[in-house]
């Protein structure tokens, strides 16, 4: 007869679980799991310090009678996971983060006086979180949506927060408007569709109403809005800042990250796919990149506007809805952000962290953009309700590495046992501590930019902000012919969802019509609306008319480190052909996954067991950038007559990524009716891997466009 309680899982199976060995990666992440774990060798206890002898069955009045109230360990348990969830963002609540660091390339005294872009030795702490903004936590990685780009820096005069987006502009100029936009984009209130994304009704509703929105939108119904991944994106500032430096001079800046893998994005079939296929995929690229040490990197640059030069432009350095095309102002780069440590905890860490653009210091600050403006009242507010109080900053993940002595005392939450008997100033009985400190050079008590206004009070938008298109032209100008037909199609099939025709109309005549004539008449042809013969506002003429820096096409990186190849095999596959393959990406940066039939492994030609990382349907070709199929009679004839082998390869040359098949997979490629192209490659020897990789490297295969729309979904 056992001896242990009914409920206590046997010992063999908990044995069972320490032993468990899914192969060499999950045996890594195991053995950081244990070594991350604060409980390692600890009793479990109650959260009053109690050791517990029974976690598996409430206390009751016989073992089959009502249970007792008594029980203060059940009920502390239950009472803290009934309350375990918090308010998601109102905004970016679908999100990650990873910790890592700044580092200036050098002393940039001379623009600002804030150490951590000064002192190069230094290395800054920074916590980034990277975030859609539509979805609730829950939804989908890869949907069409803008994404935040947060970064925390724990610099040794305090924290300063950068949160950005991966695009350069907003939706709207004024805060005011902000609760009205995040209405209209959020799910529809009487349904709560879609989740996620912007085709819908009340979207388009707004965004025809509002011009001022015009130039976002094009940048959201760009590749830009479905980004390869979070390490492929870049991150803008939006505003205009004003940086000081240690005479007290004032430059104006936006803030511009620029990643060192390049930038590029997925295709949309791809992406709606992985949106249901790996809801995590996103999250889980960043994680593994980190994980397997490929860390992530970005050059923080800015575009420097001297004060005097405030009003050179042809729009307003204050509209956030402008770029400063950097043909006109070239990007200085300040120094590198490297992330190299994942959170040990995502709610801790990733959930907690509470950024503010009013988070700045010495050396830093703001301008009168009234977005801005109206920003730095919005984050704090919104902490109190989600972090519950105002001590949010004493959380962990917020708390700075700079000392914080103030007089500021309780709330709720409050951890800090503040000492001493003045909590005020001035004071004598603590000395008249802590004390101001005054602006200095460097090492300085914060001061305000003396910035001169002398105006009436007034509630009217400049006239200056009065363009509202000539800058969506820019941009849809500056693109190459693909991605102009990618937007041209996203367009049409966000409005092709809206239900009320005078909504598209007023889209495709008032909007798209002063844009582009053609952008118009296309999106209008596949509404099968009247194509507009002309715009509603006078066509505005810029300085400059095509700006090739905002072209995805002159922003990859060049090289293929990172990129993940997939290797299909069944048995009898030529394990040579995968071993040099191997070898190959290796020596690139690159990585490979061997997929197989099924998870069971395979045997090659001559006769070796290889494990295999997952099926082909674990691993779909939508993860992977590139995919290799290896010679060998038996493999070859095995994947021919396997649907999802076919389709695995079919799926790849629709969503353009490079594909290299041995020369006796030709035949497979027959069957498909796939010729090879610049990107399809056959030939498994070094001149074959040659092309691939330089394949690989163009991200994908433009030219095969056209031809792939022809191969179903
Ligand atoms: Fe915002 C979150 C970026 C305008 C109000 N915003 C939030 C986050 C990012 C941005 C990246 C997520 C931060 C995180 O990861 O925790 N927001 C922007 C950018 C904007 C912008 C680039 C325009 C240039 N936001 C904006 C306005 C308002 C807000 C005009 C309000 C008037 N934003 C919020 C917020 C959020 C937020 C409601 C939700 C959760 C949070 O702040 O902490 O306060």
């Amino acid at each position: 007869m056992s001896t242990e309680k009914p409920g206590t899982p046997p010992k063999s199976e908990l044995a069972g679980t320490e032993t468990l060995d899914r192969g060499n990666t999950n045996a890594k992440l195991q053995a950081l799991d244990e070594f991350r774990s604060d409980a390692t060798g600890q009793a479990l206890r109650t959260n009053q310090g109690v050791k517990i002898s029974d976690n598996q069955n409430t206390l009751k009045v016989g073992s089959r009678g009502p249970s007792l109230l008594e029980d203060f360990i059940m009920r502390e348990k239950i009472t803290h996971f009934d309350h375990e969830r918090i308010p998601e963002r109102i905004v970016h609540a679908r999100g990650t983060g990873a910790h890592g660091y700044f580092q200036t390339y050098e002393d940039h005294s001379a623009l600002s006086k804030a150490a951590f872009l000064r002192i190069p030795e230094h290395k800054t702490p920074v916590f980034a979180r990277f975030s859609t903004v539509q979805g609730p936590r829950g939804s989908g990685d890869t949907v069409r949506d803008v994404r935040g780009f947060a970064v925390k820096f724990f610099t040794e005069e305090g924290n300063f927060d950068l949160v950005g987006n991966n695009m350069p502009v907003f939706f709207i100029q004024d805060a005011i408007k902000f609760p009205d936009f995040v209405h209209a984009v959020k799910p529809e209130p009487h349904n709560e569709i879609p989740t996620g994304g912007s085709a819908h009704d009340t979207f388009w509703d707004f965004v025809s109403l509002v011009p001022e929105s015009a130039h976002m939108v094009v940048w959201a119904m760009s590749d830009r809005a479905i980004p390869k991944s979070l390490r492929a994106m870049q991150g803008f500032g939006v505003h205009t800042f004003r940086l000081i430096n240690t005479e007290g001079k004032s430059s104006f800046v936006k803030f511009h990250w620029r990643p060192k893998v390049g930038t590029c994005s997925l295709v949309w079939d791809e992406a709606q796919k992985l949106a249901g296929k790996d809801t995590d995929y996103h999250r889980r690229d960043l994680w593994e990149a980190i994980e397997s040490g490929d860390y992530p990197e970005w050059e923080l640059g800015v575009q420097i506007v001297a004060e005097e030069d405030e009003h050179t432009f042809d729009f307003d350095l204050l509209d956030p809805t402008k770029i400063i095309p950097e043909e006109l102002v070239p990007i200085t780069p300040l120094g590198k952000m490297v992330l190299n440590r994942n959170p040990d905890n995502f709610f801790a860490e990733v959930e907690q962290v509470a950024f503010c653009p009013g988070h700045i210091v010495p050396g830093i600050d703001f301008t009168n953009d009234p977005l801005l403006q109206g920003r730095l009242f919005s984050y704090t507010d919104t902490q109190i309700s989600r972090l519950g109080g105002p001590n949010f900053h004493e959380i962990p993940i917020n708390r700075p590495v700079a000392p914080n002595h103030n007089n500021q005392r309780d709330a709720q939450h409050r951890t800090v046992i503040d000492k001493g008997r003045a909590a005020y100033e001035p004071n004598s009985i603590d000395g008249g501590w802590p004390k101001e400190t005054p602006a200095g050079p460097t090492d300085g008590g914060f001061e305000t930019y003396y910035e001169r206004i002398d105006a009436n009070k007034v509630r009217e938008r400049s006239e200056s902000f009065g363009d509202h298109f000539s800058q969506a032209t820019l941009f849809f100008n500056s693109m190459s012919h693909h991605e102009k037909e990618h937007i041209i199609a996203a367009y049409s099939f966000e409005l092709g969802k809206v239900e009320r025709e005078h909504i598209r109309a007023r889209q495709v005549n008032e909007i798209l019509a002063n844009i582009d004539l053609e952008l118009a008449k296309r999106v209008a042809q596949n509404l099968g609306l009247p194509a507009p013969t002309k715009g509603t506002v006078p066509v505005r003429e810029t300085s400059v008319k095509k700006s090739p820096a905002l072209s995805q096409v002159n922003l990859l990186s060049g090289d293929i480190k990172t990129r993940k190849v997939a290797i299909l095999a069944a048995n009898g596959v030529d394990g040579a052909a995968i071993d040099a393959l191997k070898k190959a990406l290796e020596a690139e940066g690159a990585h490979a996954k061997l997929l197989g039939p099924t998870s069971a492994p395979v045997t090659t030609a001559d006769g070796k067991t290889l494990p295999v990382d997952a099926s082909m349907e674990g691993m779909p070709s939508i993860a992977f950038d590139a995919v290799f199929i290896p010679g060998g009679k038996a493999s070859v004839e095995a994947l021919s007559g396997d649907g999802v082998a076919l389709h695995y390869v079919l799926e790849a040359y629709k969503h353009l990524k490079a594909i290299a098949v041995a020369s006796d997979v030709k035949p497979l490629l027959d069957l498909l009716k796939l010729e090879a192209d610049a990107g399809l490659i056959v030939g498994a020897d070094a001149k074959a891997f040659k092309a691939f990789f330089a394949a690989i490297a163009q991200h994908r295969v433009w030219e095969r466009e056209p031809k792939a729309k022809a191969i179903p979904a």
